[in-house]
């Protein structure tokens, strides 16, 4: 069997760092994971090829050679996938699609031949099995959740490396935490499921003796998930891993009691984190409450981004407005919030209810859903009825994003951050994409761009009082370049 691993093509959004990674000659920021776990659970046998449409293209001949395309995607790359489908239909390869795109909505993709929902370790098995008896169903799914102790590696020999800015992998699935609008629980459960210290090491081992250096992005839904397990076993391992190696940094998704963990944060940075993206969502007490965001309650949220900072951890932070207990004062008191703690990349999106949420639960019953998700969360676009009125919100939600976008008040916060962020010891190498990235951001940004002077104010206090965080700071000046082309092209326009 030819096999095709096809990830369709992202469209042009926040998350795509698209304009930010074309400065460095990247074409993704990191490979489907996704796919090249399922290319690991295929037979040994069948020749497999992983065409990730965000950094090469599908041409005939690919279709030609192949028996039968696999096909994974999310939500937001909807469009992309309804054109691989209709192509590979056209040249008569067998469809199988799996992935959070089609496990939430495959009833609407009728050319697809079979669909491998849920985990692949559950039911692609089965799928297999069917097949090899030419019995195969056209739809595989479940509710159980797999032991990810048995994954397998990822086939990281079908990727280009050079093409992408990060490698990514996975060490848990699920949360232990039950906040109202978010889905991971109803995708990955509750109760954090952890593969061994022993798998986590051969992955990165796989990694490293392919060649790659650089960030390292460990896409866990809470990577704190199970503290305990991380403390005792796999931080000691990661520090231990590091001692003998260098240029691999890390990268990961965490909930905000990381802050009360001293120790868990030391082994953290000790081990080779510098980044973490944390789910803040708002500074306004009675939104926590109402969307069970207990974990954010109760605290000094500042303080605790500025404790991470210091620490060592670059800390990223999602933000949502629209919840019920929101008034039209919450657009200042976010961006007063985000300019004060020196969250560069603030992620802000309006609340919307993904199926499967208690939210979207809730306002089912109270008729205040008026279509699904869309697939982005940075838009303009939310499927509830809020309980501000529509316009008013998504006009302050333009106003926050005109606001910490600016360059004058982007910049700012990159100083904030940097006067506060202590390097950790290990760091990723500065690779020759990164010399090129810093070339190009001179030329689009100190040259060409509209913000060239708060660009060299930057820099050259940068150069002054934090010369070792240079590199950081040129790094946060190119996404900062893609968040605004994003902003004014399609969001404030
Ligand atoms: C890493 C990640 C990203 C990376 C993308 C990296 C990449 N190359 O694709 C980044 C940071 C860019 C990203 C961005 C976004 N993401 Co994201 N992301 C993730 C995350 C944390 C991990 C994905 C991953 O690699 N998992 C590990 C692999 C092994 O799991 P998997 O991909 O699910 O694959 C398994 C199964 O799904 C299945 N499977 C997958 N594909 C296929 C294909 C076939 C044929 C078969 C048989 C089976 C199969 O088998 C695999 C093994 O079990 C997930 C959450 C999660 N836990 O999965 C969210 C997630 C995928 N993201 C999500 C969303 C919504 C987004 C954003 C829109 C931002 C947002 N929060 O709104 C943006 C959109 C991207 C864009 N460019 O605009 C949603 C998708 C929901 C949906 N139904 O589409 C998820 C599920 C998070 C969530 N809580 O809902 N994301």
């Amino acid at each position: 069997m030819n096999i095709l691993l096809i990830y369709p093509e992202f469209p042009d959004t926040f998350w795509s760092f698209k304009h930010a990674l074309k400065l460095a000659h990247k074409r993704a920021s990191s490979p489907p994971l996704g796919l090249l776990t399922v290319a690991a659970l295929l037979p040994n046998g069948w020749h497999k090829r992983l065409l990730d449409l965000n950094v090469t293209r599908l041409t005939t001949k690919d279709l030609a050679w192949a028996d039968a395309a696999f096909i994974s995607a999310m939500l937001v790359q909807s469009e992309g996938a309804r054109q691989v489908i209709t192509r590979c239909r056209q040249a008569g390869v067998k469809i199988i699609a799996g992935g959070p795109l089609f496990t939430s909505e495959h009833e609407q993709f009728t050319e697809v031949d079979h669909f491998v929902l849920n985990e692949a370790e559950l039911t692609l098995p089965p799928f297999l099995a069917d097949l090899a008896r030419k019995q195969a169903k056209r739809v595989y799914q479940t509710s159980a959740f797999a032991d990810i102790r048995k994954s397998p590696l990822p086939m990281w020999d079908l990727v280009d490396m050079r093409r992408y800015a990060a490698m990514c992998l996975q060490y848990s699935r699920g949360c232990p935490f039950h906040c109202d609008f978010c889905n991971v629980t109803a995708l990955f459960g509750h109760q954090p499921r952890t593969k061994s210290t022993a798998q986590v090491l051969a992955e990165l081992d796989g990694l490293y003796d392919q060649g790659w250096r650089g960030s390292v992005f460990f896409v866990d839904d809470n990577f704190i998930g199970n503290k305990k397990h991380l403390k005792a076993e796999l931080l000691p391992a990661l520090i231990a891993w590091q001692k003998n190696r260098s240029g691999i940094s890390f990268y990961t998704e965490a909930s905000i009691n990381l802050a009360d963990d001293a120790q868990l944060v030391k082994m953290m940075v000790e081990s080779g984190f510098d980044t973490v993206f944390i789910g803040i969502e708002t500074p306004n007490e009675a939104s926590l409450a109402e969307s069970g965001k207990s974990q954010n309650q109760s605290r000094n949220l500042v303080e605790d981004v500025k404790l991470l900072q210091r620490a060592g951890l670059q800390v990223q932070g999602g933000f949502i407005v629209g919840f019920d207990s929101d008034t039209p004062a919450i657009f200042q008191s976010q961006i007063d919030f985000i300019q004060k703690s020196g969250i560069v990349t603030a992620m802000v999106g309006l609340l919307q209810a993904m199926p499967g949420t208690r939210l979207y639960e809730r306002l089912k019953g109270e008729n205040r859903l008026f279509s699904k998700a869309a697939g982005d969360n940075v838009s303009l676009a939310t499927n509830i009825v809020p309980s501000m009125n529509l316009k008013t919100l998504q006009e302050g939600y333009k106003k926050i994003l005109r606001t910490i976008y600016a360059p004058e008040n982007y910049y700012r916060r990159i100083k904030v951050f940097l006067q506060e962020y202590h390097p950790p010891k290990v760091c990723s190498a500065l690779s020759f994409h990164y010399k090129l990235a810093f070339f190009h951001a001179i030329y689009r940004l100190g040259i060409l761009g509209k913000e060239r002077f708060y660009f060299w104010k930057t820099m050259i206090w940068t150069l002054c009082k934090r010369p070792r965080l240079f590199p950081q700071a040129v790094t946060l000046a190119i996404y900062g370049y893609h968040f605004r082309i994003i902003c004014d092209r399609y969001i404030l326009k």
